[in-house]
């Protein structure tokens, strides 16, 4: 390989990034950085300007939700790392490839708690899966490679870089690295086997998807596992879009509060196919379906991370594969004969259908699952969908069927906030494909100011603001567990409509059902970024049941 002429450390920095492969990395400048910003205005990479930390670094993280390959984002030192640790936490809990560059004091001033310095290995010691400072321009190639590795390979995570002011503008001459593609993990052909000989012994099994590493080609290879095999398939907790919910073996998603019917199908499997998913707190209906450490079910666990595997269940056949890799190696696997749970995959469509079909009526004007069954079938079959956390989230897992792959971006880690960012660079990513970002009151303020970037970037999403003057999620619970102490809940909101107005977009209020439908469509004709400002009823507290205030707050 040549040795390139002499280059600043940020001229390294980038030139690694474009020979990785990246088209867009999203910032919010700072003076911690000056060199490598310098260096991308000469580069093809389009940078994309964020209004906080926080939105950057979740931007960069649907990124790598929506194409498997890292999203990169730039933070300043110190209080920009801290604002975008908010992105780190996401990306480390949904498993999804990230590259956080962060600025540092220079290296003759560290640890003399120089203006913002923060020790990076220690703040994001245990948040990312690696954290690493470069101090000499000329390891910049290694390291860089080493980050986009890590953040890829066996089970994806954030890499968090530390850049030392002096070292980007510092010069050395070294080699630019390869381009990276993650080792894929394959099953042996006795694993495979195995599998063929655990399912022929089984009366009532259940394939789980979940996880990160997957293809739309690795999907749809499962999907016609499942039919060859007559296989129920369930997803994972905020991983609807890895199977198309029109499928005639799909059984629904397990996430917060899973269907009756549909966890009564897990506690009564005896084998459990488990592919790419971790089965944590919230798909596990908090660590209660599968007993732990020895699931009462024959647990085949598939996973790409070897340290996922027994980490908490242990497997009866663990196999560390990435999903891409065991739905190929499972392509020629069929069934020796009839199947014993014949007819059974059916069933589980059924009671999804049946669970899903239909929004109960709720308190109030607007009735928020009426318009989620209209969106249903109004929005494209590739549209993207994004939440944040927040009850109203509920009634899209409910409610919603997600038909193409990468379609669903929402954070299994449950953090607010998130929706909008994810929905403006999934707009900026893919133009022609409708996006809808919804979000509650609380969780749309956030990082409202995202908006500001959709309008920056003509990005036209279009937003939904889920508005019941509170965060209802945390009432509920009050209500549940501290009946008639309402305390820290109640919100006094600003008029969303006109806010998106400030910003240059299409704003409108929508209190009652019917108005919903057109002001979606003008919303969609505007051409802008848009808010849909939806007044629902506080009594209206989740997608499963009403309450009654103990008190009126
Ligand atoms: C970043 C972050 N902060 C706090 C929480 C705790 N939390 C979970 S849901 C919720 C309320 C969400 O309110 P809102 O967005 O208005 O939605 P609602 O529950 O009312 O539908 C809060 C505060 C969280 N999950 N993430």
């Amino acid at each position: 390989m040549t040795i390139r002429n002499t280059r600043t450390g940020g001229q390294i920095l980038i030139d690694q990034l474009v020979a990785q492969g990246v088209e867009r990395v999203t910032c919010v400048p700072g003076e911690s950085y000056l060199a490598a910003l310098d260096a991308l205005h000469d580069s093809p990479i389009d940078v994309m300007i964020c209004r906080a930390e926080g939105g950057a670094a979740m931007m960069a993280e649907a990124y790598g939700k929506l194409t498997g390959r890292p999203g990169v984002c730039f933070v300043t030192r110190g209080p920009g790392a801290t604002n975008a640790s908010h992105g780190v936490h996401i990306a480390m809990q949904d498993s999804t490839p990230m590259i956080l560059f962060v600025g540092q004091v220079d290296t003759g001033m560290r640890e003399r708690e120089a203006f913002q310095e923060l020790d990076y290995k220690a703040v994001f010691g245990s948040m990312a899966k690696w954290a690493v400072e470069i101090d000499r321009p000329d390891r910049i190639p290694e390291l860089v490679a080493r980050a986009f590795r890590v953040a890829m390979q066996g089970r994806p995570g954030p890499v968090v870089i530390a850049l030392p002011e002096n070292m980007l503008t510092e010069t050395a001459a070294v080699a630019d690295a390869m381009r990276i593609e993650p080792a894929a993990s394959w099953p042996a052909p006795s694993d495979i086997e195995r599998v063929g000989a655990m399912l022929a012994g089984a009366k009532a099994p259940l394939v789980i998807l979940g996880g990160s590493r997957w293809t739309d080609e690795a999907a749809k290879s499962i999907s016609r596992f499942a039919e060859r095999f007559d296989l129920p398939v369930a997803t994972s907790f905020r991983r609807a879009s890895l199977i198309d919910a029109d499928h005639s073996h799909y059984a629904g998603d397990l996430g917060i509060g899973p269907s009756p019917g549909l966890k009564a199908r897990s506690d009564n499997a005896d084998v459990i196919l488990l592919i790419g998913g971790r089965m944590s707190e919230m798909p596990s209906s908090s660590y209660t379906l599968f007993d732990i450490p020895t699931p009462r079910q024959k647990l085949i666990h598939v996973h790409p991370g070897s340290e996922e595997l027994g980490r908490v269940y242990q497997p009866a056949l663990a196999i560390q594969a990435t999903p891409a890799a065991f739905a190929a190696a499972v392509e020629t696997l069929k069934p020796s004969g009839a199947v014993a749970w014949k007819g059974e995959a059916a069933k589980a469509h059924a009671d999804y259908l049946a669970w899903t079909e239909k929004a109960r009526e709720l308190p109030g004007t607007f009735q928020y699952g009426q318009v989620m069954t209209w969106l249903r079938d109004r929005l494209p079959k590739d549209a993207i969908v994004c939440n944040g956390a927040g009850n109203y989230a509920g009634w899209i897992h409910r409610h919603h069927r997600f038909h193409s792959f990468a379609s669903q971006l929402a954070p299994t880690s449950g953090s607010m906030g998130y929706g909008v960012p994810a929905g403006v660079l999934a707009k900026r990513q893919y133009p022609d494909r409708t996006v809808v970002a919804f979000a509650g009151d609380g969780c749309f303020l956030m990082n409202g100011q995202e908006f500001a970037t959709a309008v920056q970037y003509d990005a036209p999403l279009v937003v939904i603001v889920v508005d019941n003057s509170q965060y209802g999620t945390i009432r509920m619970h009050q209500e549940r567990d501290y009946p008639g102490r309402v305390v820290g809940t109640q919100l006094k909101n600003p008029d969303f409509a006109m806010y998106a107005k400030a910003f240059g977009g299409h704003g409108e209020r929508v209190e009652r059902t019917e108005e919903f439908a057109p002001a979606f469509e003008r919303a969609l004709a505007s051409g802008k970024p848009s808010i849909l400002h939806c007044i629902i009823d506080p009594r209206a507290i989740s997608v499963g049941k009403d309450f009654t205030p103990a008190v009126k707050a």
